[in-house]
């Protein structure tokens, strides 16, 4: 499976039931209307659903129709009315009308919903002494739907720099929550759990140098950072994808800043990875000057890691009561 973060789909609502228009005969010859109203049409629902890690499944099935409403029939019945069609998308799901790139509306919490389509409604039928009327017509919409990754931190860096083996030390055993099968190639999901909090961890695809120009995945999943709290910059002192430190870091914050400038305005914490690589006694602040936090870790053997978990619920931690 592969991870889908646009599609375009078609929304159709259902038509309304046709009103009925019938009469029954009375013993004295005069005709009563008895024709039942038609069921008003579905509606076509999206709906937030925690459940749900991609538009994936909206891809392949293009056209999403709900169920029009039955027709009245004799004797009052009224018609049936069509069931709804539920359309589940992940939450942190933006809908757009297609047509003129409208924001219709931004579902982020679990359970928000949208009436993207309305059906139409049921025709009368006859029976209050007014001809019988159509059901409302069925609407069509085509809807653009950008899904953007909610999560408290995101770990972002030069390839093999260490992201995955820190993902999974810190969202447990070693398996992660939405396993692709190209790792490398879509973003994987796990949740940090400490004794007080839960925290969303999501690793992005590797940026290359190169990213920008289109080489590699490009940088199209840095949009993913558009909701990110803090950013954990991964850092490799041995990269073989760059000449040091300073140069990773370099690399990496260019071609963000080149993909939008106020993405290189998120919080970040520089996380060097692979400590366990440095020469004993290295003076570790020395290595990278930088104005952000530095954390040494080695995510392979667990060093620092705490202390670097520790700071980012504080971080975090402060961000929530700042909010209140
Ligand atoms: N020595 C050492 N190697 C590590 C450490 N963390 C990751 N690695 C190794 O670095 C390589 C790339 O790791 P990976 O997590 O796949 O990097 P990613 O591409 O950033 O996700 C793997 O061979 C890991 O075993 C570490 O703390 N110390
Ligand atoms: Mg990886």
């Amino acid at each position: 499976m592969i991870f889908i973060d646009e599609v375009t789909i078609v929304v159709r609502s259902g038509q309304g039931g046709r009103g009925c228009e019938s009469f029954i005969k009375r013993a004295d010859h005069k005709r009563i209307p008895n024709g039942g109203d038609g069921g008003d049409g579905g509606d076509v629902i999206l709906r937030a659903d925690p459940q749900t890690g991609d538009l994936f499944a909206l891809k392949s099935k293009r056209i999403f129709e709900a169920e029009g409403g039955g027709a009245g029939t004799r004797n009052n019945k009224y018609g049936r009315k069509g069931s709804d069609r539920v359309v589940k998308v992940p939450c942190g799901t933006t809908i757009f009308n297609k047509k003129d790139h409208l924001l219709i509306r931004d579902l982020v919490h679990s359970g928000e919903e949208v009436i993207a389509v309305k059906g139409g409604k049921g025709g009368y039928g006859n029976h209050a002494g007014y001809s019988a009327t159509q059901g409302g017509a069925s609407q069509e919409l085509e809807l653009l739907i950008s899904f953007k990754i909610i999560a408290d931190i995101f770990l972002v860096g030069l390839p093999n720099s260490g992201k995955t083996t820190l993902l999974k030390r810190l969202t447990g055993a070693g398996v992660l929550e939405t396993e692709y099968p190209f790792a490398t190639k879509s973003p994987q999901m796990g949740t940090y759990r400490s004794q007080f909090n839960r925290l969303r961890i999501c690793e992005l695809p590797a940026i290359y140098q190169a990213s920008g120009e289109g080489r590699g995945l490009g940088t199209h999943f840095l949009k993913h950072l558009e909701r990110a709290q803090l950013i954990f910059l991964v850092l490799d002192p041995q990269s073989e994808f760059s000449t040091d430190l300073e140069s990773g870091y370099n690399i990496v914050i260019d071609t963000i800043r080149h993909y939008n400038p106020a993405f290189a305005e998120i919080p970040r914490f520089l996380v060097v990875n692979k400590s366990d690589l440095l020469p004993k006694g290295a003076e570790k602040q020395k290595l990278f000057p930088a104005k952000e936090r530095v954390f040494f870790i080695s995510a392979k053997s667990g060093t620092g890691v705490s202390r670097l978990m520790s700071a980012a619920q504080k971080f975090l931690g402060i961000l929530h009561e700042a909010r209140t």
